[in-house]
């Protein structure tokens, strides 16, 4: 099986792909781990991304897609990939078909997570105060929010159309989030 867990910044993507890989053996492919571990890696990459993560800006398609290209080998051969934050434009979703399509594969579910605004931004403070993550000010969430409602969101009828995209209720505890998403993954997941 391979998942996109779709959703604004903040929604829980990151939170409920690790559950699954728990509870599926799937591997998780998030983009902005990855590159939050090139930053700290102080590698080449790390440096040029830095500073367009500071201020929650999107990091361009090539750079994000050749992460994927790199590590969705070795994912699908594990049982299948979490897509966590990728993709985020159209040029990133048609990028991830011809990959999969090139493996004989495809995408079986996208997993939208609602939040309402207000929760998202209690979440986002809530992981300032706890990790103190570099993007997680206000000013940057404003622009990554603007980011996603610009470049994010118009793939959801790129999917609907597709017949995959389902609609999942992010609100509740992290526990609550997750049993929405392992029914959603039992009715429409063969
Ligand atoms: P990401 O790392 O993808 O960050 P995110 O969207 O903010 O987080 P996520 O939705 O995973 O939230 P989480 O579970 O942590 O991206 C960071 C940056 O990298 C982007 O802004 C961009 O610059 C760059 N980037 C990444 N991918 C890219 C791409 N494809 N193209 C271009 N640029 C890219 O949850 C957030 C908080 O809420 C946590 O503290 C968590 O504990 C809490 N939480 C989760 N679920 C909860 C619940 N049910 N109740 C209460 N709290 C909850």
């Amino acid at each position: 099986m391979n998942l996109i867990l779709f959703g604004p910044p903040a929604a829980g993507k990151g939170t409920q792909a690790k559950r699954l890989v728990v509870a599926h053996n799937m591997v998780q492919l998030s983009t902005g781990d990855m590159l939050r571990a090139a930053i700290a890696s102080g590698s080449e990459l790390g440096q040029k991304v830095k500073s367009i993560i500071d201020t929650g800006g999107l990091v361009s398609d090539d750079i994000v897609i050749d992460l994927i290209k790199t590590n969705l080998p070795a994912a699908e051969a594990a049982g299948g990939a979490i897509f966590d934050g990728f993709p985020r434009t159209v040029a990133q979703a048609e990028a991830l078909d011809a990959m999969l399509a090139e493996r004989d594969s495809t995408i079986d579910i996208v997993v939208r997570l609602k939040v309402d605004d207000n929760a998202l931004v209690e979440r986002i403070e809530k992981r300032f105060a706890e990790q103190g993550r570099s993007d997680d000010n206000p000013e940057s969430y404003k622009v990554r929010l603007a980011a996603y409602n610009a470049q994010t969101a118009p793939l959801l009828p790129y999917y609907a159309t597709q017949g995959k995209l389902v609609e999942v209720d992010g609100m509740g505890s992290v526990e609550e989030v997750s049993a929405r998403i392992e029914a959603a993954l039992s009715e429409h997941v063969s």
